[in-house]
């Protein structure tokens, strides 16, 4: 009797402590090309879902040009042209800077301790297609209402040196409400 006892703690122990099961939420985001004039095209749909890992993105994109991309949270719900000091439009500038809610002033990338925002590349094949997921470990589904994803015209060397290692100038753009 003592031992059945026993059994039957042990069960409603395992039972407590076997995690939940968590429900993956999935976010739908258009994404549209940008230039100097604002918002153009639409370019595709890029998911995103929480993991083990984090944040994951599945792009399914068309019409950019092959290689790496920097790919980025930016702060703003804004893909909207702006103008810079010197007075000239610049695109996607409304869309503000890599969301950095610790304000680390850093861009180190997906893995590092700066701006919450740096994703891992953007991989366009030869073919124009994207069948590379992009990760963001510490970001979740949650951290992305508000705010854009922006895609750069060049690659994403994760530092801050040289200057404009996210990629320089912003090509496309998707917003998140
Ligand atoms: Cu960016
Ligand atoms: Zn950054």
């Amino acid at each position: 009797m003592r031992r059945l006892l026993l059994a039957m703690v042990l069960a409603v122990g395992l039972l407590l402590v076997t995690p939940q099961q968590v429900i993956a939420k999935t976010v739908l985001i258009d994404m549209y090309s940008i230039d100097t004039d604002g918002t153009g095209d639409a370019i595709g749909v890029i998911t995103a879902r929480d993991s083990d890992q984090g944040l994951e993105l599945f792009p399914d994109l068309i019409g950019l040009p092959a290689g790496e991309h920097g790919i980025h949270l930016h702060s703003n719900p804004s893909c909207d042209a702006g103008i810079s000091g010197d007075g000239t439009s610049v695109a996607g500038l409304r869309a503000g800077g890599h969301w950095d809610p610790d304000e680390s002033g850093q861009h180190l990338g997906p893995f590092g301790t700066g701006h919450r925002g740096d994703l891992s590349r953007l991989v366009v094949s030869q073919d124009g297609t994207t069948p590379t997921s992009v990760v963001a470990p510490r970001l979740s589904t949650e951290d992305l209402n508000q705010k854009t994803l922006i895609v750069h015209a060049g690659g994403d060397t994760y530092s801050d040196t040289p200057p404009l290692g996210g990629g320089g100038v912003r090509i496309a753009c998707g917003i998140i409400n």
